[in-house]
């Protein structure tokens, strides 16, 4: 009986580092390219939520709010002084021009959603 409970518990264990490497590979780094970036904002995750951009570019975000919890109400950018109130079924656009090289992380205000703007 211990042995059929030790089975079982390894198998969910390789299941959750199954799912866990899989769910971080089917998000690619999404690349700044000129054109807006829109970011959907929905059951609890930013999509795309890895956003890679050059230093001194602009960066136009369009942040499409579907999820109506308050949680996801607004997006900060740490380090860039920048956060804005996310009206719920609309687009709203968030222009930034980082400087300087780094990680940037951009959560709402109680970073339950996450999200990384990587600057080159
Ligand atoms: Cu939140």
């Amino acid at each position: 009986m211990s042995l059929l409970i030790n089975v079982t518990g390894l198998a969910l264990m390789a299941l959750i580092v199954w799912w866990f490497w899989l769910s971080s590979k089917g998000r690619p780094a999404k690349r700044a390219s000129g054109g807006a970036i829109d970011i959907v904002v929905e059951d609890g995750v930013y999509e795309p939520s890895v956003i890679e951009a050059d230093a001194g570019e602009t960066l136009t975000l369009r942040f499409d709010r579907r999820d109506p919890s308050p949680c996801a109400e607004q997006v900060v950018f740490h380090k860039l002084d920048v956060s804005r109130t996310l009206p719920v079924g609309e687009k709203t656009t968030v222009t930034l021009t980082p400087k300087t090289p780094g990680t940037y992380r951009f959560t709402c205000q109680m970073q339950m959603y996450q999200g990384t703007l990587i600057v080159h």
